[in-house]
């Protein structure tokens, strides 16, 4: 049996935990779990009032009389298989597949809102399609397609905005401003195991107008603009290299520090990207492996190897992990084709405070040293749904790790 990237048991509540006589005897583990529980009743909606409040200043809203109505946006993927009456996942999925691979400089068409040209600058206005965060994004051409430009607006939809697709407005207002109709949505329920989060319509009449002036600054030109360095990367606005390594923000796979491999970044390398054979046990729920230090690499590269590839394509890119530590040690790790953003957990406050929806990125992880036994670790992937906590050992030949807590909301 091999280690899997995500926790394959399914619990119905919190910290049951299959090893609960052998805890770990850690102080600041049983703080976390503390903070742990009541961090996750973390939701607080926005009243109606606040939603009706641009959340920044590029963006303005007035309300409009004849105003488009999301229920009439035509999705096609929905279309089809409304059409076809689809009973199996594997012809759903093919549909997708489809459509999806349909694109417009590299972008899905199902996930194009708006694509207008205004005196020689195209405008793609557009949405991620990330199940937890669906991100709109904005790129331009002011060559008739040669090149392009993209640019986080820093909206996340339904956070307050769900931008309509079928809006009679043209994109562009002026050169200098886009506009685009939307609902202004609030979230009433947020996401739990097996259910999406639920919304409620504030007003269905808004029409935005954003400043492009604002989304276009790039101060450092590093082709990520400020706006999504200081919202989303916690990188530097002002600097193309915030860790200085010679890699430019936009292609750092970790941008903020310096990478340098050490034991700990094997270490959590081989948990989120190895596949280890587990070790033997009568106890079915006790999941076991081990890292060798002395043959790390290859044994990762042969791992890999075995996994299926994922494409490399432009909306990938602008994805990315969070994972949230205090250890230099592992903020040196070179990502494996993902972006990974290492935060510390004042930073981590921060990022949770620009959106709610961050709240659902699905890897919110801590390592730290055990404060009773020597050489002993623990490291947790946190999600809002999912979380698998490691009891971690270190020996002279490598580590040992212990699947020690998984629960699931
Ligand atoms: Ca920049
Ligand atoms: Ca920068
Ligand atoms: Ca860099």
């Amino acid at each position: 049996m091999k280690k899997i990237l995500t926790p394959l048991l399914v619990m119905s509540f919190h910290f049951i935990s299959s090893q609960e006589t052998k805890a770990c005897k850690c102080v600041q583990f049983e703080k976390l779990k503390d903070s742990l529980s009541q961090s996750h009743p973390f939701f607080q909606p926005v009243t109606e009032e606040d939603a009706l409040i641009p959340p920044f200043t590029y963006i303005s809203v007035k309300y409009i009389k004849a105003a488009a109505k999301s229920e009439n946006i035509i999705d096609p993927v929905y279309q089809r298989i409304k059409d076809l009456q689809l009973d199996s996942i594997d012809a759903l999925y093919a549909i997708m597949q489809e459509e999806f691979s349909k694109k417009v400089n590299d972008i899905p068409i199902p996930l194009i809102i708006k694509k207008e040209k205004f005196k020689g600058t195209i405008a793609i206005l557009y949405t991620t399609d990330s199940f937890l965060s669906k991100n709109y994004y904005i790129k331009i051409s002011k060559d008739n397609g040669k090149t392009w430009q993209n640019y986080f607006t820093g909206l996340v939809a339904n956070h307050y905005y769900f931008l309509k697709s079928n809006s009679k407005y043209p994109l562009w207002k002026d050169e200098s401003h886009i506009q685009i109709e939307a609902d202004i949505t609030r979230m009433t329920k947020h996401l739990v195991y097996g259910e999406t989060p639920k919304y409620t319509v504030v007003k269905n009449n808004a029409l935005l107008t954003l400043d492009l002036a604002e989304i276009l600054k790039d101060s450092d030109g590093d082709g990520i603009n400020d706006i999504e360095e200081t919202q989303k990367l916690f990188t530097n606005p002002y600097s193309k290299d915030t860790d200085g390594d010679g890699i430019s923000d936009a292609e750092d796979n970790n941008p903020k520090y310096t990478t340098a491999e050490n034991d700990f970044t094997k270490l959590l390398k081989g948990i989120i990207y190895g596949n280890y054979d587990f070790v033997k046990s009568n106890d079915p729920s006790h999941e076991e492996f081990f890292i060798p230090l002395a043959t790390f690499d290859e044994d990762l590269k042969t791992q890999r190897n075995e996994l299926p590839k994922r494409e490399k394509e432009f909306l990938y890119s602008l994805d990315y992990k969070v994972i949230v530590t205090d250890n230099d040690n592992l903020k040196r790790l070179e990502p494996i084709d993902e972006k990974i953003l290492f935060l510390t957990p004042k930073e981590f406050a921060e990022y949770q405070k620009t959106s709610y929806m961050y709240h659902f990125n699905p890897y919110y992880s801590k390592v730290f040293p055990c404060d009773e036994e020597r050489d002993t670790y623990i490291f947790m992937i946190e999600g809002s749904m999912t979380g698998t906590t490691y009891l971690i050992k270190r020996t002279p030949g490598g580590w040992n790790i212990e699947t020690f807590n998984v629960w699931m909301a």
